[in-house]
């Protein structure tokens, strides 16, 4: 279970982002933080970051490495999150299967069995961007019915979508609550 806390009006929560490597994961990292766009090299491990979030919300974001062989690993990073962030690249078509097998191999971990999980569909400005619907048909999270989720359109790039993602992000922590009882 996580370690989400109240104090006052401020909630501090636990957040891990996972997806395959070169998801954009990094990319959506920094553009929260309000970096400028940098040039990115593949995360090895992880890279852990404080956010303060809009609605007082205050986020520690752990970006765990996608590449095939830290996978393994991901499971290590589950322990005491809050909600998971899932990254996936729309323009990868190719390994859309790829990526839905590998979240569905963390669903199935006990760890997030009350863990809310928000996916984002990062790279939609892109012109070869497959739609946000049919993102959704290809997920098949209708499998999760019992499961407190979100599935949301962003631009790490232009930052199109993320203010939305972070409103999904605050709804799922306060559903975090009804998640956990069920
Ligand atoms: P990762 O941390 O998930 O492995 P990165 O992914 O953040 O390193 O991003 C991988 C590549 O995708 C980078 O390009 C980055 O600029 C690009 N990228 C990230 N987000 C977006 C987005 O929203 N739109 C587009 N078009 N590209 C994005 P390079 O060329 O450096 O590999």
């Amino acid at each position: 279970m996580g370690s989400m806390s109240s104090r006052g009006h401020q909630t501090e929560a636990q957040v891990v982002m996972m997806g395959l490597d070169s998801a954009g994961k990094t990319t959506l990292l920094y553009k929260l933080k309000g970096h400028p766009p940098l040039e990115t090299l593949p995360t090895i491990g992880f890279n852990v970051e404080p956010l303060e979030a809009p609605g007082h919300v205050s986020l520690t974001l752990w970006d765990v490495g996608g590449q095939t062989q830290l996978r393994a690993s991901w499971k290590d990073y589950l322990e005491g999150m809050d909600i998971l962030v899932y990254v996936l690249d729309s323009t990868d078509e190719a390994r859309l299967p790829e990526a839905v097998a590998e979240l569905t191999k963390v669903l199935d971990h006990p760890n997030m069995a009350s863990i809310p999980f928000l996916v984002l569909a990062n790279k939609q400005e892109a012109p070869d961007a497959l739609p946000l619907p049919e993102i959704r048909d290809r997920l098949g999270l209708e499998r999760f019915p019992d499961r407190c989720w979100e599935l949301r359109a962003c631009s790490a790039l232009t930052g199109e979508g993320l203010p939305e993602a972070l409103q999904s992000l605050r709804s799922l922590l306060k559903s975090h609550s009804s998640c956990v009882s069920r």
